[in-house]
């Protein structure tokens, strides 16, 4: 965990990524525990980009940890409404290397808009990439779908629904015990099994 001295002046660079096919407008917030330090007003992410907002935050003069979020008010997203989203700072992968799309070691916003792109159409991901993007544990990333990179997301904010994961904080291919060939309906029991399966018959 990053330690700071009481009073210092930090820049705080906060990466949204819109990994949907519309555009997204959003009133951005940056807490330090409950205590607001940065307000960014209307911000536009859009379809399939990422964005890097800079603000800086003073340290707070009471030495303890404060946890840092991020919250969204997402204005226009068709369908969605004023939804409160909060995007997550990077964390290690609950397992081996599921959801670190782009093996920078760590998953990140940048993991998720990755599958974006790769969904929209515009980039490739690799065979390895995409068992890597595969969180869902359907072993696919298809185009008409953005479950894993919502999944990511969740992850990354802490709010995976209950029901996903049986109320823990995981990616939910951590958890699973079986896995079914989307493509042939073959089973296996690792995750890894499934994709080298995926590649070696159906040269995905
Ligand atoms: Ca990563
Ligand atoms: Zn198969």
């Amino acid at each position: 965990m990053p330690n700071f001295p009481p009073g210092v002046g930090k820049t705080a660079i906060i990466g949204i990524s819109n990994p949907q096919p519309l555009d997204l407008t959003c009133l951005v917030e940056l807490y330090l525990g409950s205590s607001k330090v940065a307000a960014f007003g209307e911000v536009t992410v859009i379809a399939g980009t990422r964005i890097e907002l800079e603000a800086l935050v003073v340290m707070p003069s009471v030495e303890g940890t404060y946890p840092v979020s991020i919250q969204t008010s997402v204005k226009k997203l068709t369908g969605f409404a004023d939804v409160l989203i909060k995007a997550g700072l990077p964390r290690p992968s609950p397992c081996g290397d599921m959801g670190d799309v782009d093996g920078d070691g760590l998953v990140t916003n940048a993991d998720a808009y990755l599958i974006g792109q790769y969904v929209i159409g515009s980039k490739p991901l690799t065979h390895d990439q995409l068992r890597r993007a595969d969180v869902y544990g359907l072993g696919f990333v298809d185009a008409t779908s953005i479950t894993d990179a919502m999944h990511i997301g969740q992850y990354l904010a802490g709010v995976i629904p209950p029901d996903v994961t049986g109320g823990r904080d995981t990616l939910k291919v951590c958890i699973m015990t079986s896995f079914s060939c989307h493509y042939c309906g073959a089973i296996f029991t690792t995750h890894d099994a499934l994709w080298a399966h995926n590649l070696a018959v159906h040269h995905i």
